[in-house]
């Protein structure tokens, strides 16, 4: 498979700046050179490895002039897949783009699957798997933090604890092969290889404590906005978006349809759902809103439960909050720039042992103190995250960690109970398989297939 050379547009579709066609393989630079004419200076094959050149794209087969490109040469292994790679970056155009990858195809190119120069840079083992991933997830971040997680997992910061859990559990292994081979002069495993076990299952615990905020990181979080008409839902969508989104009026019942929009809340990606106040609808097409409404919150990771504080909490106020009594929530008291004091006991009291908060939509006052309420109740005692560690950011990492987690743990009781050793051993070796697929060494290839077909064609 990796004996031919792949091109794809690497790109978004659309016009640009420029628009880059990328080569990987043996044959990049001969292919590219079959159509690359430079402006000036020696042929692309003699080009030195990093450097720039102008030229034309030509159609190899009828030798017609596509578009004026810049090519770039990287001779492996010192590239994206540490392979061969030419980028030609021509004009930022679809058909552009388009008639010069098509001319690279001619040449005796084939056209990438998506995901395939990342599956090269693993296969060439320029990445590991877990790193190879963290590409997905520095062009999907949704936030300043869901980014440094994921950089931090492409420079290995997650692969080096993964390997540092493995080698803690192979040292075990070794010494109960040891003493399983040579039962005389080595004897049994004893209390240095139960302490790095100990050590092994306390690492893992604490990179599994972090996939709730890596969950989030990566995926986001939804946010609903419910309660009764006219306390200003829409007001706080608009508040936080700092536009206009929805439409605000005195009338109750404006909102009728829910409107998405996704937004950083509390440092957090998230998507918010402003709704169709709750009440008894007038008319159908409102009761059709008001059950949309009510799906939402069913849906949201959070809801946030908006009274109106210039009213004061109502029995219908009452009466959402118990509904929703399942679901983490904060309630929200709007309008405090409209009152001279707020009832807390009254807020309070809706609350439970939920958090509550006064804010004003109209100045903006308590929104920031909203945030860092969400970000506290989403991580409430979740995370043991020191600063700069790695975190989960994937599922598949999280239910690899599990495994190997179960099998560590079984291994300790079946010591602690005096099971034979060379039963130990494979419980043992069944945590080293299972930490093996985060950084790839004992992935599958349908594992392979299904991560690298998550990628965006070109990457
Ligand atoms: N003084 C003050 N008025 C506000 C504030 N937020 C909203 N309002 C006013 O309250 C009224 C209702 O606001 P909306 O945002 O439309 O309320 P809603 O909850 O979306 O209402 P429905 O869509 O009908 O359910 C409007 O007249 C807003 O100008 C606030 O923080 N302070
Ligand atoms: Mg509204």
């Amino acid at each position: 498979m990796l004996e031919d050379t792949i091109a794809a547009i690497a790109t978004p579709l659309g016009e640009g700046g420029i628009g880059i066609i990328r080569l990987s393989g043996p044959e990049a630079i001969q292919i590219a050179a079959r159509v690359f004419r430079p402006k000036r200076g020696p042929s692309l094959e003699e080009t030195c490895t990093h450097r720039v050149r102008l030229g034309l794209a030509l159609d190899p087969k009828t030798g017609e002039v596509v578009d004026e490109v810049l090519a770039l040469v990287m001779r492996a292994p010192r590239s994206y897949t540490a392979e061969d790679v030419v980028e030609l970056h021509c004009h930022g155009g679809p058909l552009a783009c388009a008639r010069v990858l098509e001319a690279v195809l001619k040449a005796g190119a084939r056209l990438a699957e998506p995901g395939e120069f990342t599956r090269r840079a693993y296969l060439n083992g320029r990445l590991d798997l877990a790193q190879a991933e963290a590409v997905l997830n520095i062009i999907r971040a949704r936030s300043r933090a869901g980014l440094a997680a994921a950089v931090n997992q492409l420079e290995g910061g997650l692969s080096k604890k993964v390997k540092e859990i493995k080698d803690e559990i192979t040292g075990v292994l070794a010494s109960i092969e040891a003493s399983l081979d040579f039962p005389e002069e080595v004897g049994d495993p004893g209390r240095e290889e139960k302490e790095r076990l100990n050590k092994a299952r306390e690492a893992l615990k604490r990179l599994l404590s972090t996939w709730e905020e890596g969950k989030i990181l990566s995926q986001g979080i939804k946010i609903t906005l419910v309660g009764r008409p006219n306390v200003g839902k829409s007001s706080l969508l608009n508040a936080f978006l700092k536009e206009e989104r929805a439409i605000v009026s005195d009338i109750p019942g404006t909102t009728r349809d829910t409107i998405k929009e996704i937004l950083q809340l509390g440092g957090f990606p998230c998507e918010l759902v402003d709704t169709a106040g709750w009440r008894q609808a007038a008319d159908g097409l409102e009761e059709l809103g008001i059950a949309r409404s009510r799906a939402a919150a069913a849906a949201a990771d959070l809801v946030l439960l908006v009274v109106d504080l210039t009213v004061g909490v109502t029995q219908e106020d009452t009466e959402i909050a118990e509904s929703l009594r399942d679901k983490p929530l904060i309630v929200v008291g709007n309008k405090v720039d409209a009152v001279l004091e707020v009832d807390a006991g009254s807020l309070e009291r809706l609350a439970g042992s939920c958090p509550w908060v006064a804010v004003s939509a109209k100045t903006g006052e308590g929104l920031e103190e909203l945030g860092r309420k969400i970000r506290d109740l989403i991580l409430s005692g979740r995370a043991l995250r020191g600063p700069g560690e790695p975190l989960l950011l994937r599922e598949r990492h999280k239910v690899a960690l599990e495994r190997a987690l179960e099998h560590v743990e079984d291994a300790l009781r079946g010591w602690s109970e005096g099971i034979p050793w060379d039963l130990v051993s494979v419980d043992l070796q069944g945590a080293w398989e299972a930490l093996g697929e985060i950084t790839g060494e004992t992935a599958r290839e349908e594992i392979l297939d299904r991560i690298f077909s998550e990628f965006c064609l070109g990457k």
